[in-house]
């Protein structure tokens, strides 16, 4: 089964699937597209994803976007373990927590909006890295309060973990890249842990990328 993945080390999009492919154990080649080199505008690589944005996992010629529709797809090809639950109702909690982070919090943050910020308003580096650091604690704050709500056990959903665990370590990445603080928010500290105890989200971390060992 040939997996390939158009990835970027610091790309949080590109970790959760990371993460996926690794929890199931899922075998990739990886193709670096250097988003702060600008290589997403590439015309070779417009051609591959039209939306200019990694990731982008290519499985036996199909192309496909969208880290949530990738895990989705995912599950169809592994379904073990299962990262979005079959049970409606879980499958509707895991995605709205999942969502906090893909449809909310981390689109501000993207590289095209850092830019725009800069190119359109004159903000300077640290203007947008206080930007991002605000952006990211909302998306920490609402994840705490909905934790709260439902405790984890030890996984969002319970024994395992599931494509909300995955966004909300993904969420965690975030603050390590901006600063931001995690002590006010214990319940994702504790989530953390137990997603970071698994090698499967260990080795999806941007620090351990190649990339960010050649850039560092
Ligand atoms: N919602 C998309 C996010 C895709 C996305 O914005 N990726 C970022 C990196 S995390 C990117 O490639 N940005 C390029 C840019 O902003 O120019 C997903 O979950 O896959």
């Amino acid at each position: 089964m040939a997996i390939q993945l158009y990835d970027f080390w610091r790309s949080n999009a590109a970790f959760r699937v990371r993460v996926a492919l690794e929890l199931k154990r899922m075998p990739f080649e990886a193709i670096e597209i250097d988003l702060l080199a600008g290589r997403q505008f590439d015309p070779a690589y417009a051609e591959v994803n039209p939306e200019l944005v990694v990731p982008t996992l290519v499985h036996n010629g199909d192309r496909f976007s969208q880290s949530l529709a990738i895990i989705e797809y995912l599950d169809h090809l592994q379904p073990d373990p299962r990262l979005i639950p079959l049970d409606p109702r879980e499958r509707a909690y895991a995605q709205s927590l999942a969502l906090v982070s893909i449809a909310d919090s981390h689109p501000l943050t993207a590289p095209r909006v850092r830019k725009h910020l800069g190119a359109a308003f004159d903000a300077d580096a640290a203007t947008v890295e206080a930007w991002c650091r605000t952006w990211t604690s909302e998306g920490l704050a609402a994840y705490e309060r909905l934790l709260a709500k439902r405790p984890a056990a030890p996984f969002a959903l319970g024994a395992a973990p599931t494509i909300a665990d995955i966004c909300i370590a993904g969420q965690i990445v975030l603050a390590e890249l901006y600063d931001a603080k995690l002590t006010p928010f214990p319940n994702v500290i504790a989530l953390g842990e137990q997603c970071f105890g698994l090698a499967a989200f260990a080795e999806a971390h941007p620090y351990r990328q190649r990339g960010y060992a050649i850039q560092h």
